[in-house]
């Protein structure tokens, strides 16, 4: 277990001087450093993703955990040796199971395949079934899991077939001392950054206040359309105040932003059939004349929304770490 997840961590270094291609190639206004590009503030929406770079593909974990959550169903258990779909394993039996939230077709939900045809790997009207990891494989009219077997089929608790598309939003400033300076830390002496995190209601852990794309949306719409609910809801602020943070949120999103991932997500909803991909890019107010001002409360409760040290001890939910660490390290900050 240990030696899998040291393998996941280095590869996610390498899928990040890998991935990125999507949105940077062809786009002169980009530049890229370190492997990680500086995107445009107006990007398409997953752009036609021609890139078919595979990462050496770290065997996923969370997508093979044993009980689905939500759920009393059991994985068929799948080895690490067993992940990979080239590697042929006629005893494989997946459990089908699709959550019946999923099933009573609610708006942001596929209908069950046969019911409805799917333009997979296309922009399919305004729902986006092309992966960022390049094009997958269909079988028996269902798409495969890019990243391998997982013991269950079906659709689970995800409401698309094939990429089910989010956006994680990651909004810092410095980190200021009473006298107005920037806060060096004692260990590193180095410049602490701060980011917007909301503590989540299911497990209590910190996370980046992210979201699900929406059909015919941009990613670069749902990284401030979620950033913009999840901040502004918490706050108690009046209607005028409320419009100038609004104008303030529009003003650094439409700024350049640092893509610091693109790719498929190892998460515990994946099915062989239907599977997470996130775009996780980070916006930073430099000045601190921005939204460094959001008057965001630091506390503890459940749901709530703060500014919160960006470092290395941090308990945060699921790959959020990997990104932080990413930013620290692009913005030379304390890690
Ligand atoms: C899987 O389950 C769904 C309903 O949950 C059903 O409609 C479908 O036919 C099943 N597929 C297989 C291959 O058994
Ligand atoms: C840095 C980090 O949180 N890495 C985790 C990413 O996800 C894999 C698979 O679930 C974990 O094993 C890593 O620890």
């Amino acid at each position: 277990m240990k030696s899998v997840s040291r393998k996941w961590v280095a590869s996610v270094h390498v899928a990040l001087s890998l991935i990125g291609l999507p949105f940077s190639a062809g786009t002169s206004g980009s530049c890229r450093r370190n492997g990680i590009s500086f995107i445009p503030s107006v990007f398409a929406s997953s752009s036609s993703s021609s890139s078919t770079l595979r990462m050496a593909s770290p065997a996923h974990i969370k997508a093979r955990c044993a009980v689905y959550p939500g759920s009393d169903t059991h994985r068929f258990p799948v080895p690490d040796d067993k992940v990979d779909w080239e590697t042929d394993w006629p005893q494989y039996s997946p459990v089908n199971y699709t959550a019946p939230a999923v099933l009573k077709k609610p708006v942001w939900a596929d209908l069950e395949i046969g019911a409805f045809c799917p333009q997979f790997n296309l922009l399919d009207g305004s729902v986006d079934r092309r992966s960022h990891e390049g094009q997958y494989r269909i079988q028996n009219g269902k798409p495969l899991n890019p990243h391998g077997r997982t013991g269950l089929e079906g659709r689970g608790l995800l409401g698309r077939w094939g990429p089910n598309h989010a956006a994680d939003p990651i909004v810092t400033r410095w980190k200021i001392d009473s006298s107005g300076q920037r806060f060096l830390h004692a260990d590193s002496k180095l410049p602490v950054l701060q980011f917007v995190s909301i503590k989540r209601l299911d497990c209590g852990e910190w996370a980046i206040p992210g979201g699900m794309v929406d059909p015919g949306e941009r990613i670069s719409q749902t990284l401030q359309r979620e950033f913009s609910e999840e901040a502004l809801n918490s706050l108690k602020a009046s209607d005028s105040e409320r419009e100038k943070i609004q104008k303030r949120i529009s003003e650094l999103f439409s700024s350049a932003g640092l893509q610091v991932y693109i790719g498929y997500v190892d998460d515990p909803r994946n099915t062989d059939n239907a599977w997470m991909e996130t775009v996780a890019v980070n916006f930073h107010d430099e000045s601190g004349d921005s939204v460094s001002e959001l008057p965001l409360q630091a506390g503890d409760d459940a749901g709530q929304v703060s500014w919160t040290d960006i470092d290395s001890s941090l308990a945060l939910y699921a790959n959020h770490s990997q990104f932080l660490k990413t930013v620290a390290e692009e913005r030379k900050a304390h890690w």
